[in-house]
């Protein structure tokens, strides 16, 4: 078999699988690998997320990690829909990842009392997002991928690593996470001919909470890199317009109005915006 021999940087995982100590080692490449364009050479591959590809071949890692179709690309199945915030969430930090091509979308229609047949043999809470790997392995909720795809692409770009600033980044970010649940449940009860007025005041009143959180946190979190926390917030802003217009918030919380119109044409916000399809809920 024809190889090329190349030099790439390693993660220090992989050095020590690879029993190299100083974070590069010298491989030899099949040629065909190459070819197949599983490796692109024209990128860099010191830092990008292809040396990690590389190493993942090399170590066998790549096997949890993506699927390879006969072209030779690699990618991961994300059971998704164009309405789901929490498929938003995992879809934007894929693509401030340098991931987003990598995601196989598959189109699921989901609700509480509907669940997809297929989605279940792999996630038995029946929900989006759900993202499988190449040997089957399902992850699921949207935190638990946003974590797999920081490591897939190196790390710590998304989630501080440092304890304080992880624990504020988490912090938020369930504050946020939380509040899509809660939209999302007021939706789906707004929508029923019999509603619970008794839940519709609680969320009237635990929103209300909330959006004063979010609005005195708002200047804090534009200072912090676009980072989980920030992805979720912008997440709950476009929502909130997507399925609450009635509410106005941006009227009645200027900070974080002005917070996320300066966030919302960053290209992964752009190129995932919500709409109603198909597979709408
Ligand atoms: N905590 C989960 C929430 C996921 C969730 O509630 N997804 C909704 C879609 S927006 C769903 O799948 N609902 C169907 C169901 O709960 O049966 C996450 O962060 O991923």
């Amino acid at each position: 078999m024809r190889s090329e021999v190349w030099m790439i940087a390693t993660s220090s995982a992989t050095a020590a699988e690879l029993s190299c100590s100083h974070g590069f080692a010298i491989l030899s490449i099949p040629s065909q690998w190459v070819e197949n364009s599983v490796i692109d050479r024209t990128e860099n591959l010191r830092f990008g997320w292809r040396w990690r590809v590389l190493a993942a071949l090399v170590t066998g890692e790549h096997r949890s990690m993506f699927q390879i179709n006969s072209q030779g690309i690699l990618f991961m199945k994300l059971y998704w829909s164009s309405t789901s915030p929490f498929v938003r969430k995992v879809v934007v930090s894929a693509h401030e990842l340098g991931l987003a091509d990598r995601l196989e979308t598959i189109p699921t229609r989901v609700a509480p009392n509907k669940p997809d047949l297929a989605l279940l043999q792999y996630n038995p809470l029946g929900q989006l997002p759900t993202l499988v790997l190449d040997d089957g392995t399902a992850l699921y909720d949207s935190l638990v991928i946003i974590e797999h795809l920081e490591h897939v692409a190196g790390g710590a770009k998304l989630i501080p690593s440092s304890p304080e600033a992880r624990i504020e980044e988490l912090r938020f970010h369930a504050l946020c996470n939380g509040f899509l649940d809660l939209l999302v449940q007021w939706r789906i009860e707004s929508m029923k001919d019999a509603k619970q007025i008794a839940l519709i005041n609680a969320f009237n009143l635990k929103s209300s909470m909330i959006w004063a959180k979010l609005e005195a946190a708002a200047e804090q979190v534009g200072q912090r890199p676009f980072g989980l926390s920030s992805i979720t917030l912008a997440i709950v802003a476009e929502y909130a317009d997507f399925r609450f217009p009635r509410l106005g918030w941006r009227e009645k919380y200027p900070v974080l109005s002005s917070w996320h119109r300066s966030m919302q044409s960053r290209p992964s916000l752009v190129s995932s915006r919500f709409f109603d399809g198909s597979q709408s809920q």
